[in-house]
Order: C-alpha cells, then structure tokens, then sequence
C-alpha cells in the first residue's frame, strides 16, 4: 500500500508546498539522505487539539487507549521517532499535527447507506453493459474541497464508533442540527431502523489530504442496507455541517471520491454483487 492524495504538491488550505517524494521513496525503511520536509502544525486551538509535542505538560500515552482518547492504530504498532509517531504507511512530505486533532491516528467514521437504482415502477435498474444492478449510497458534497465524498467525521473523545456513524450522518446527510427536537421526531424511527444493522466493510488507514508524517486519518466504515428502499423514503435527506450538498450517487468505477472513499465504495459493491 502506498498514499497519493497526501502527496498532492500543497497542504490543504495552506501555502506550504510538500516535500516531493518519487513513489519508491515513500517507504520509511527506503533510505532518503535528502529528505527535509517543512514542519506545521494549523495554529488554530481548539479544546479538542492536542499540545505541540515539546510541550512538557503533553504526556501522550501512544499505541493505546490515552484517556478517553484513542490512540491505537488498526494497523500494527506505530513507531515513535524523536517524540513523534510516525506514519504508517510512510513519507507525505510534510512533518507536524498540520489541521489534524491528534498526533498519531486521527480515528473517524464513515456510514455507507445504499439502496438499489430504480425506475419510476420500482424495477431494480441494471447496467447495460455488466447487466449487474446498480446500487447507490448517499454522498455528500464537502464544504473544505468541494469533493463527493461518504459523511463520515471524526469519533469524539469517549464516543462510541457506532454513535459517530449516526451522528455524522444526521449532522451532514439529514442537517439534525438545524431541526427542532419535533422535525428530528418525525424521522427519527427511520433512522434507527437504518443503523440497526450494519456490515462494516473497511477498518484501517485513510489516505486523506490532511495527512502528515506524524498525523493521519483511520477509519472505520460501516455499510447500512435497505433493500427494498422502504427505510430511506421516509428520511428528508438535506446537507449540514460540512456538507453542501447531499445526493445518491450511482456507485461506478469512474467514481472520484475524497480520501479513499471510492476504495470503501467498491468493497460494498462487491459485497452485493452490484455493478462497478
Ligand atoms: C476522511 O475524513 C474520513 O474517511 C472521514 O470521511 C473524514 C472525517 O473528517 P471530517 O469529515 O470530519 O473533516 O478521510
Ligand atoms: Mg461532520
Ligand atoms: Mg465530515
């Protein structure tokens, strides 16, 4: 495995150009003399972010549950180098947290609801050319790169990974922050009944843009089925939060997806036979 959209030749929202790195050298293990990357961290504070590394009163406690924080990664044990954790798929280009919460992996969630493509008579639509069904998931549009992507988002300190899934989906998918408690009342059984049962379909690394040499994303992703669509007619999809826009989105090779998401879109194809 090696990561491309962590390599892209700017930091997001940044002027800070990456180190450039030839495919072969991404490795850690491959010797780079030359390598000399820039160092950054996002200078904006929030609560939830952690320290700079010299900072004496920051005692992480790496390859574990730190608190209520968790900082194990799904891949093997991460190395710590001078004081920083250190990427486990290999170089970006860039040292530092950058806009990341937290050194090390930055765990997030990402709920993958599909249903089949239909015609106006409810018929399941197939592909003409793989004759397989279509199967399609609920994208949304991102505020950051204005990439389609899965509205997945970050799991909170203490928050289970199940709760992220629904919660991130409510906020970007159905805007749960912007209805009142008697809107959210109306739809609210639909939502449960989705995220009653779920298939996780990938757990480990995300090459994210934001990625760092000492910061990355992980995930776990997380398939919610409804087969005959009775489920999700009754939900009013509408974009919040980070999202702008919210639409299904047929699922296809051709796909251009944030991050790796089209990589997780293809598994939940191959899990339904559907078309790719
Ligand atoms: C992605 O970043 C993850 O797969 C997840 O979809 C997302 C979480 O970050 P935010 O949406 O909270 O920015 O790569
Ligand atoms: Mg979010
Ligand atoms: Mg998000």
């Amino acid at each position: 495995m090696i990561h491309f959209k962590c390599r892209q030749e700017y930091y997001p929202f940044s002027k800070i150009k990456r180190f450039i790195i030839p495919d072969e050298k991404v490795p850690w293990h491959v010797k780079f003399p030359e390598y000399n990357p820039p160092y950054y961290n996002d200078p904006n504070k929030s609560f939830f972010v952690d320290k700079n590394i010299e900072d004496q009163s920051f005692k992480p406690a790496w390859n574990a549950m730190d608190g209520h924080i968790n900082r194990k990664s799904f891949m093997k044990p991460y190395t710590i180098e001078d004081g920083h954790p250190l990427n486990p798929i290999g170089r970006t280009g860039i040292k530092g947290r950058g806009l990341l919460r937290h050194w090390g992996p930055n765990h997030a969630a990402d709920p993958i609801i599909t249903r089949w493509k239909r015609d106006s008579l409810g018929n399941i639509i197939k592909h003409e050319l793989s004759k397989k069904s279509i199967l399609q998931f609920v994208g949304i549009e991102r505020r950051d790169s204005g990439q389609w992507a899965i509205p997945g988002g970050m799991v909170d300190a203490n928050e289970l990974v199940s709760a992220t899934l629904k919660r991130e989906f409510m906020e970007e998918a159905v805007n749960a922050l912007e209805k009142t408690p008697e809107e959210i009342k109306t739809f609210q059984s639909s939502i449960d009944k989705l995220f009653s049962s779920g298939f996780k379909i990938y757990e480990g690394y995300v090459d994210d843009p934001r990625n760092t040499d000492n910061s990355w994303l992980e995930t776990s992703a997380c398939n919610f089925h409804d087969e005959d669509s009775s489920i999700v007619g009754n939900i009013p999809f509408e974009a919040g939060d980070d999202a702008a826009n919210v639409r299904w989105i047929d699922m296809d090779k051709d796909l251009d997806l944030y991050a790796s998401h089209s990589q997780f879109i293809e598994l939940v194809s191959q899990k339904h036979n559907a078309h790719w």
